[in-house]
């Protein structure tokens, strides 16, 4: 596996310095971030952060994300001129080095939460989703002062009700055929740059506010994958946005989607479920803090012979620190210093087991 990650640019409070100093930190996950969703990024600005990762001694291989325009979800007319934009977006990535693009198929939202500093009983704070919250608010009514608070801030309240009113008569099916007419074209083209594409699963793996959603659950993967079967059409195996949900078996979909050859790169970070579909509580990264285990999906991932790219996801803050939520250096820090763990141990026990089982008796 390849550690690598998420640095938000030369706005992130969390600098490339602070980064390197993790141990056996490898890659930097990162975006240009001054166009607007559906535009192409400029030449100077890729070359740019390639050469600031650099200049620190890390690798520029991963972009998170190249975020997919409404116009391709929506399947509007418009949507040639995007998805010729997002092919230009791959080569141009491409030539820069990078191997592996992320993104997602969510409309609208992107990750929600209900709560972005919710108090933990040793005094951090974490992201949260709480159902009955969201149950509360109704994005049609542009009037309603219900707002949760990791709304795209590019919209106006006006223009998310838009936007969602759009989405009114759209079912998942036809989310599927938008899905795979943006396939069928910029697949090709991964393909031809040596990109290797990871759909990022919807978070939370299931429909908020009546809008479809469809990359949520081992049977939708399945359907994914076969949407275009070549390995370069794959996905990011997000950890928590799966395993917010009981009804996946993220262990499971480790092993399975790894013996595939089409996880390109994981999210590794633990939940706790609340009880009778409440919601979740995002947790430190270590097994006994939420509901996954993560021994187990790292040990699956090495088992499938998986040499992509991890990256911690989301850290409480601890240690007084403020920032970006989900995104501060310290605890996910300390993520990336426990998966290094995890990994070492699994790679040395299997390599002891190897060799007991290859030595005559
Ligand atoms: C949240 C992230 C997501 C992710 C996108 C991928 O913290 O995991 O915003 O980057 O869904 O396109």
């Amino acid at each position: 596996m390849k550690l690598s990650f998420r640095w938000y640019g030369k706005e992130d409070k969390v600098t490339l310095r602070n980064i390197r100093q993790i141990p056996g930190m490898s890659t930097i996950v990162t975006a240009v971030y001054d166009v607007p969703v559906g535009q192409v990024w400029s030449r100077e600005s890729i070359a740019d952060l390639k050469s600031v990762i650099e200049a620190e001694g890390m690798a520029f291989e991963v972009v998170e994300s190249i975020p997919v325009h409404e116009d391709i979800k929506l399947g509007k007319k418009t949507r040639d001129h995007y998805i010729e934009n997002y092919c230009e977006n791959i080569r141009r990535v491409a030539e820069a080095g990078v191997k592996c693009v992320c993104y997602n198929f969510m409309p609208v939202f992107d990750w929600t939460r209900t709560e972005l500093a919710h108090e933990l009983p040793d005094g951090s704070t974490t992201l949260a989703y709480y159902q009955s919250r969201v149950d509360e608010v109704n994005p049609l009514q542009s009037d309603s002062d219900l707002t949760l608070p990791g709304w795209d801030a590019s919209y106006t309240r006006a223009e998310l009700r838009d936007v969602v009113a759009e989405y009114q008569f759209m079912s998942e099916e036809m989310l599927w055929d938008n899905l795979k007419y943006f396939l069928e074209r910029i697949i090709p083209v991964a393909v031809e740059c040596g990109v290797n594409m990871a759909i990022h699963e919807d978070d939370p793996c299931w429909s908020i506010f009546g809008l479809p959603r469809i990359i949520t659950d081992e049977k939708n993967l399945d359907r994914f994958l076969k949407l275009f079967d070549v390995p370069n059409n794959g996905i990011t195996l997000c950890t928590g946005s799966l395993g917010c949900s009981g009804r996946n078996d993220v262990v499971k979909m480790a092993e399975k989607y790894g013996k595939m050859g089409r996880i390109h790169f994981v999210h590794m970070r633990n939940v706790a479920v609340l009880p009778e579909n409440r919601g979740f509580e995002e947790t430190a990264h270590l097994s006994v803090c939420g509901t996954l285990d993560m021994y187990a999906i790292m040990k699956a991932l090495f088992d499938s012979g998986f040499e992509g790219y991890i990256r911690p996801d989301h850290g409480r803050m601890i240690w007084g620190e403020t920032g970006r939520p989900g995104y501060g250096l310290y605890d996910r820090a300390l993520g990336a210093t426990y998966l290094n763990g995890l990994w070492e141990a699994i790679e040395k026990t299997e390599k002891k087991k190897m060799e007991k089982n290859s030595s005559p008796s």
